[in-house]
């Protein structure tokens, strides 16, 4: 609805200024001037947001204020609700090409979190030790849900786990970051052989996020015995979406 408004407008920000130059009479010269110097306008806010980048909060704002109306595409893009300002619907994209990002360690001291050349492709977060139990050693991401619009919100990521057991295992947490709720869990990898391999997950969270205005994402694994079973795993391509 918000983009269909911020269209809407545009359109008739247009639409006024082509009655009012007939309705004035404005001369076919001074009607060219203009057309060229819209054309002008245009051609240079497009190239000021960087086409297909979008990849600054202040390219959408000047965008917001350039009365040209045109398809441009920042109209529709500019109200994307992910509040990062970027409009192309992503809240955050992980690839881990040369370090673990924003990412934080929580969990028992026996683990830790560290950037890792294993991938997809190489480059990873990866979580490894031991701990004695109950334990769990998670990497987490705090996510910042004030301007989205609650339509959709899709997590995805590759992740590989190993040990030297059946105690493989690799799980997700998302925890509202206020409240510190756990708001959804499941674990993925449960209990496999040895090595996992490298998979691909997807969580739809729409339903689980409620009312939250800031969540953590949390991946990791839960060491529930006392052998250290050599508990690792790595995660890539972490992408959360509107
Ligand atoms: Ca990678
Ligand atoms: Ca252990």
């Amino acid at each position: 609805m918000k983009r269909l408004l911020i269209f809407n407008l545009l359109i008739c920000a247009c639409r006024d200024d082509y009655n009012s130059s007939d309705g004035f009479g404005i001369d076919t010269e001074s009607d060219s001037t203009d057309a060229t110097t819209e054309i002008s306008d245009s051609s240079t806010s497009d190239s000021a947001d960087g086409g297909s980048g979008d990849s600054s909060t202040s390219g959408n704002e000047t965008d917001d204020t350039d009365s040209d109306g045109e398809s441009d595409g920042d109209a529709t893009s500019t109200g994307d609700g992910d509040g990062d300002g970027d409009g192309d619907g992503i809240f955050f994209f992980d690839e881990f090409t040369e370090d673990i990002g924003q990412w934080v360690y929580s969990g028992d001291d026996g683990y830790a979190l560290v950037y890792d050349t294993d991938g997809m492709p190489p480059g990873s977060a990866k979580i490894s030790g031991d701990a004695l139990p109950p334990a769990t050693a998670r990497m987490v991401r705090q996510v910042d849900l004030s301007e989205w619009d609650g339509q959709s919100l899709v997590l995805q990521f590759d992740a590989r786990a190993t040990s030297t057991s059946m105690a493989t295992n690799a799980s997700i947490w998302v925890v509202d970051a206020d409240t510190q709720d756990e708001l959804f869990s499941e674990t993925f990898i449960d209990d496999v052989s040895m090595d996992s391999g490298w998979d691909h997950y997807s969580y739809d969270l729409t339903q689980a996020i409620g009312d939250s205005t800031a969540i953590q994402i949390e991946l990791g694994l839960i060491d529930s015995w006392d052998t250290d079973w050599n508990l690792t795993s790595w995660f890539d391509n972490v992408l959360l979406t509107e």
